[in-house]
């Protein structure tokens, strides 16, 4: 039994539901699925005017999942993912909405959300142990539970680069891309980072435009995608068993089913070394990262994959100094997000195409007519933005959630995010994150890593509540150990010798933590699984207090 039922149609200005979430993305609409199912009344509040979180947002040319279609998709429905038919092998953004706006219709979950609501602050009311939730449109609601399925890479960023304003030509954010679409048909189109969206964005956009500039930082590491239409016989495979495939999937490193050689790259001859990257790179995608099992901790295994990389983007750019330009150096292939492309390196073989490095000539301004560097302007009508996002902590700490003795959650943050397994934060009862810092989360298929969340949520307020308790909150010992866990674990590896917003590094100021788990998605859910079996170690579960009681 729900604690109050929500009126189905009046618009909520003030009122109690059994749980806020936060983002109607894969996160909140699956939450808010499970939750109805218990059979309490929950009430999303999302700040586009739709479903479908990142791929509502991202809608730049280009912009297509780097995980295969077969796997990026909800397992929880056999019927749904019988049902479904992907086009492609790794869908593109449009697909993929319309995923989600499916899901939406066939579980009625709209009636549950509220649109064009931006949710500005939250506070745990120790007396009654309820969360107040606040909008931007004027709501006040009362929640036992608060759960932000906000995203991890959703704060979009501009860089402070001066004169930004001053600008008198159109300026995008691929994360906050126009809906009815941008036509840049000649015209002269500026593109500003080379990370996933940008390379993705870039040979697209260098079709439509007259001339592209692109301003480079830091060259990133990208495999072809090789994406294609939907092999038929490659489907019928995953339908025919897909329980057993989702399972083992789960159990991997990284969400994903594919296949992981247990070798080193160090213990086989240079022409086998050269044939499985030589193979991977001709089957395209991110599984070239799992050619060998020790790219992503030893320096010399994963130079020899840097290099194979480097020395195919010297292959496909015809001139070498725009290829050396784009080759990445001084970090370990994978620290920084390995990228998947179609056609980017080609791209600039293209006589509309310049490359501008301006690691060593920073952008030093935005004039009224273009992009100014220590070499001098480039005059453009448009400007992209491909400058990525305040990664994993600022969809959280943007808003103002406090918890016990009105510490702000940002401020507890101030050294970096602290977490019990990435799900709760001491000092924040009955606060939820879905895939928050201190999970898998970004290193993870991230709809595997929503469902692992949202079912161990689920199930955790189900046990709370057929126990007639209140709250659940990590203790501080649990979230001391959790946080240096999650350091150790990271420094075994090469993540941190990268300046990757995994770090925090793209953002200025923001403290260098090594932000995700990497433990490995399997061992991650068999811990959590573990934890909930053993009655919430780690985790401080209470009745309701006299007060909360007489409250209610
Ligand atoms: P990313 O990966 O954070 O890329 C942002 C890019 O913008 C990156 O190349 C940055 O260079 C560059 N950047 C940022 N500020 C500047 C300035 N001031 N001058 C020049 N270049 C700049 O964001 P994406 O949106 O591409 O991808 C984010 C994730 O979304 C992606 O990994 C997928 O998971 C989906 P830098 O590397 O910092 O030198």
């Amino acid at each position: 039994m729900s604690e109050t039922t929500l009126p189905e149609t009046t618009p909520l200005k003030t009122g109690k539901v059994d749980a806020v979430i936060v983002g109607a993305g894969f996160a909140g609409m699956y939450m808010l699925h499970r939750l109805r199912g218990l059979g309490l009344a929950a009430v999303v509040f999302e700040q586009g005017t739709d479903v479908g979180g990142t791929w509502y947002w991202n809608r730049y040319p280009g912009a297509r999942c780097d995980v295969e279609s077969m796997q990026y998709s909800y397992s929880f429905s056999p019927e749904l993912q019988q049902d479904w038919h992907w086009s492609e092998r790794f869908s593109a953004q449009p697909e993929i909405l319309r995923y989600a706006q499916h899901v939406a219709d066939r579980l009625e979950l709209r009636r549950d959300i509220r649109f064009e609501t931006k949710v500005t602050r939250a506070s745990f009311d120790e007396a009654t142990n309820l969360w107040a939730v606040e909008t931007d449109r004027g709501d006040q609601v009362t929640a036992r539970y608060c759960i932000m399925a906000t995203g991890c890479l959703s704060s979009a960023r501009l860089p402070d680069i001066a004169g930004l304003d001053s600008f008198q030509g159109a300026t995008y954010h691929t994360g906050h891309w126009p809906h009815e679409g941008v036509d840049l048909a000649g015209k002269r189109v500026a593109v500003i980072g080379t990370g996933s969206s940008a390379i993705q964005a870039i040979p697209v956009i260098a079709r439509q435009a007259a001339h592209l500039t692109v301003f480079q930082r830091t060259p990133n590491f990208s495999i072809p995608s090789r994406n294609a239409p939907m092999d038929a016989e490659y489907e019928g495979w995953w339908k025919s068993d897909y329980e057993a495939h989702r399972a083992k999937a789960r159990m991997m490193r990284t969400g994903i089913l594919y296949g992981l050689n247990e070798k080193s790259a160090l213990e086989v001859t240079p022409a086998e070394r050269l044939a499985e990257y030589e193979a991977r790179w001709a089957k395209g995608g991110t599984a070239f990262m799992a050619a060998f099992s020790d790219l992503i901790t030893n320096r010399e295994a994963n130079d020899t994959a840097a290099e194979f990389v480097r020395e195919k983007i010297r292959g496909l750019v015809k001139d070498p100094a725009v290829a050396e330009i784009l080759a990445p150096q001084g970090y370990p292939i994978g620290t920084k997000r390995i990228c998947v492309d179609t056609e980017y390196f080609e791209t600039f073989n293209r006589a509309n195409v310049t490359l501008v490095d301006v690691r060593d000539a920073p952008i030093e301004a935005i004039t009224p007519t273009g992009v100014r560097t220590r070499h001098g302007e480039t005059a453009v009508d448009a400007i992209v933005f491909a400058t990525g996002f305040d990664a994993m902590t600022g969809a959280l700490t943007r808003v103002d959630l406090r918890g016990r003795d009105g510490l702000g959650l940002a401020e507890k943050w101030a050294e970096g995010p602290r977490t019990y397994l990435g799900l709760m934060t001491a000092g924040f009862p009955n606060l939820f994150m879905i895939t928050g810092p201190g999970s898998p989360s970004v290193l993870s298929n991230m709809i595997v890593s929503i469902e692992q969340h949202v079912d161990w949520l689920a199930d955790c307020i189900a046990h709370l509540r057929a126990r007639g308790l209140e709250t659940i909150e990590a203790t501080r010992e649990a979230e001391e150990e959790w946080v240096a866990h999650v350091n150790e674990v990271a420094d075994r590896t090469l993540y941190p010798a990268a300046n990757s917003w995994y770090m925090g590094a793209n953002i200025p100021g923001k403290p260098r933590v090594f932000m995700p788990y990497i433990g490995g998605v399997g061992a991650y859910r068999e811990k959590c699984t573990e934890i909930a079996a053993q009655g919430y170690t780690g985790f401080r579960l209470k009745a309701g207090s006299q007060a909360a009681v007489a409250a209610e």
